[in-house]
């Protein structure tokens, strides 16, 4: 990588880790918190590999002061972290939670004495349990219930939180957990699936109203993870399946929020499937935002198939004979390829397609890789290369006119990866799960430097 040119980011580039609630907190029965989706599904038997569970994750909770003091010391400018639902409103409503506003007030206060701009999420997937006993997102009223918790978090941190996001990911909480039911609350039914996508961006919607009426200083956005679809292999897989995919997976999003209208085409495939839009909602939906956040791994890649279906499949309702392809020479301990020139392919798109896209900050980009530590030294070469990889894509995009204010490296620590468990370890920062002891990687260091300099010194 030596050879590699030097880049800069522009001035005020914001430089930051994202971490999420149920990855890295633990103390799911601590401090008054109820419970969330992700506590029923992973102690479900066979729902995570390696029965692993959330249960006490990186023990984050309790170790606060000094994973803000290790953020601090990494350099960090932001941390990117979510807010569990259930530790504010127990059951999702009603009875609010002193203890559990009180820890986050606490984790804001100590990362504004490091200089570190707070960015919370206000929900990345942990469902209070008591709101998916009353249908969950597949509730409408779930969606009021949001904002209300969104106007109450607004009122606790908002003279000292400026920057929000609503939702993580909403696809993967809508087709991830409904469609093919491989994340909580691990249903299998597409309807449902396209009920929780469209209730996600209403809540959103009525999320971003009712914060914005709270205050008025308020920097707010939606974090979102587009990726170009594309089709390798042999067969092919059709133009139309890439272009359904394409629509469930970008453009629902993104027409939703900033349009104000889904894709018609999407609307005719789906049918009766999106009955649960109702007239009106469109313009609750697509509130002017002030930030938008984009999650980046790697492209979609399709390959067609002529036998049956088979389980990727379900991720995309009335999409068939389409199956993700095949592992790639190259790819992290995901089995995910390595794609960075689809990510500039993807951010001027974005730009292209959305002539009112706010100002963008990558809010997720990262890598798996097992690299141990060895004599109190973490080398990790290929999350080095990976995330200079992306970077430098991140200023090509920027080169091309796009807008992007910030990156969030994923994640800060080796932590619960869903259904996967602790064994995929996405960490700038080792965790040892039986000590809890906390090693920075090379990678940690490196990016410590590349805050630094802003851009990459070649
Ligand atoms: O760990 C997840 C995170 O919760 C959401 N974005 C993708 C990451 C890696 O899979």
């Amino acid at each position: 990588m030596s050879e590699r040119p030097s880049i800069q980011f522009p001035d005020d580039f914001l430089w930051g880790a994202a971490t999420a609630s149920y990855q890295i907190e633990g103390a799911v029965k601590e401090g008054g918190r109820g419970p969330s989706v992700w506590d029923d599904f992973s102690h479900t038997p066979g729902k995570v590999d390696h029965g692993h569970t959330g249960d006490i994750a990186c023990d984050h909770y309790h170790r606060v002061e000094a994973d803000v003091a290790l953020m601090a010391e990494l350099g960090l400018q932001s941390y990117r972290f979510s807010i569990s639902w259930s530790r504010i409103l127990p059951d999702g409503r009603g009875k609010v939670n002193a203890e559990g506003l009180a820890w986050y007030s606490r984790l804001v206060d100590l990362l504004l004495a490091n200089d570190i701009v707070p960015c919370p999420t206000l929900f990345h997937w942990d469902l209070p349990s008591a709101l998916e006993a009353s249908g969950g997102f597949r509730n409408r009223d779930t969606a009021s219930w949001f904002a209300d918790y969104a106007a109450l978090m607004t009122r606790e941190l908002g003279d000292r939180v400026s920057m929000w996001s609503t939702f993580n990911e909403p696809w993967c909480y809508a087709y991830l957990g409904h469609a093919s039911g491989v994340h909580a609350p691990g249903l299998q039914d597409d309807r449902a699936a396209v009920t929780v996508a469209h209730h996600e961006l209403l809540a959103h919607g009525l999320g971003v109203q009712a914060m914005r009426a709270e205050r008025n200083d308020l920097q707010l956005g939606i974090v979102i993870n587009p990726s170009p679809v594309k089709s390798e292999g042999s067969p092919s897989a059709s133009t139309d399946s890439m272009r359904r995919v394409d629509a469930i997976h970008n453009r629902w999003w993104f027409d939703g929020a900033l349009k104000g209208a889904y894709p018609a085409d999407l609307l005719d495939d789906l049918g009766p499937l999106a009955e649960a839009i109702q007239p009106g909602d469109n313009e609750q939906i697509a509130q002017p935002i002030d930030w938008i956040g984009i999650n980046y791994y790697f492209d979609l890649l399709l390959r067609g198939t002529t036998g049956p279906d088979d389980r990727p499949n379900r991720n995309y309702p009335t999409v068939t004979n389409v199956t993700d392809s095949p592992i790639r020479p190259t790819h992290t301990d995901m089995g995910w390829p390595i794609t960075p020139d689809g990510f500039t392919e993807l951010l001027v798109r974005l730009k292209d397609d959305y002539p009112n896209l706010p100002p963008v900050y990558v809010t997720e980009n990262g890598c798996a890789y097992d690299d141990p530590v060895i004599n109190g030294r973490c080398a990790d070469p290929r999350r080095i290369q990976y995330l200079d990889a992306h970077l430098r894509a991140v200023r090509d995009a920027i080169d091309e006119g796009v807008d992007v204010r910030g990156f969030y490296q994923w994640s800060l620590l080796d932590n619960f990866e869903w259904a996967l468990g602790y064994d995929k370890r996405f960490g700038i920062v080792h965790v040892d799960f039986d000590t809890m002891e906390r090693t920075p990687r090379d990678s940690a260091h490196w990016y410590r430097e590349v805050i630094k300099a802003n851009g990459l010194t070649g």
